[in-house]
């Protein structure tokens, strides 16, 4: 099986040795770099475990990171945007919520339940997020884990967990919405090394595993969409900043008779 027909079948693939620019260590230097002003001088982002960083450190951290240029270098790199035609995006575009995580050792406050990145960030129907760790990952550093093939079954049934108001401008972020049904299907664990890249659609199910170790998890996203998909611009290319999944159609979800169910179930609790 070729690349594209593994991915199209499994709804992901791990890249071996991607970067050949030098582009993680532009973004681990950056990442070095920022983390010495905010956090202090003897910051390395290899040897951190986290315990040393206050919570108004980590927070000025965490919010800076997605605005490292490094990471809108990746995101616009060749490299990039030749993958992303290789599996079969015509017209690939950012969606402008690329970003970083960073998974302190045991803190399992930030974890990601099964979710689709769909639900959130919109996009085309053949959207994909490029999962780039900045060290190995596995059971123990704290990985992802996937429901190999879900992508094909398109939107699952999701539910409201608070009490956001359905409009066209607000957002609906992993705090407002998740999943119907619990996932018991076996999963893939992840296990990638630096240098590699995992892609996947953001139609696939998948999840966050903690981190055991004792060393923070740096990883980075990159949302792609596919400016060629028909629906996505007759729905003029909705993403997940401006509007939410009660407003965009999917293949099996009509957003309009979602709406309605949202509607009537306030009116008749
Ligand atoms: O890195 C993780 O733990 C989860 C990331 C994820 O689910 C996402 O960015 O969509």
């Amino acid at each position: 099986m070729d690349t594209q027909e593994f991915f199209e079948t499994n709804g992901y693939v791990v890249l071996r040795d991607f970067w050949a620019q030098g582009e993680l260590d532009s973004l681990q230097a950056q990442l070095d770099e920022l983390g010495c002003l905010v956090v202090g001088p003897s910051f390395s982002s290899v040897k951190l475990s986290g315990h040393t960083m206050s919570a108004e450190q980590q927070s000025m951290l965490y919010d800076r990171l997605k605005y490292l240029p490094a990471l809108s270098c990746m995101s616009g790199s060749p490299a990039i945007r030749r993958m992303c035609r290789g599996i079969g995006l015509q017209h690939p575009d950012l969606m402008g919520c690329c970003n970083m995580r960073l998974d302190k050792p045991h803190d399992s406050r930030h974890l990601f339940a099964w979710h689709q990145d769909s639900v959130y960030l919109l996009g085309s129907v053949n959207a994909v997020t490029v999962w780039v760790p900045l060290q190995d990952v596995n059971l123990h550093r704290g990985t992802i884990q996937v429901i190999a093939g879900s992508h094909k079954r398109g939107l699952a049934p999701f539910k409201r967990i608070s009490n956001k108001v359905i409009a066209p401008y607000v957002p609906m972020l992993q705090r407002d919405l998740s999943l119907a049904d619990e996932v018991t299907e076996d999963p893939v664990t992840i296990e990638a090394q630096r240098g590699d890249i995992v892609v996947f659609k953001q139609m696939l199910l998948h999840r966050s595993t903690p981190n055991l170790s004792d060393q923070i998890r740096w990883t980075a996203q990159l949302r792609i969409t596919d400016l060629a998909d028909a629906d996505y611009r007759r729905q003029k290319f909705p993403t997940g900043d401006r509007t939410n999944i009660f407003y965009v159609d999917y293949p099996g979800h009509d957003s309009a008779a979602r709406r309605a169910q949202e509607m009537q179930g306030a009116t008749n609790p």
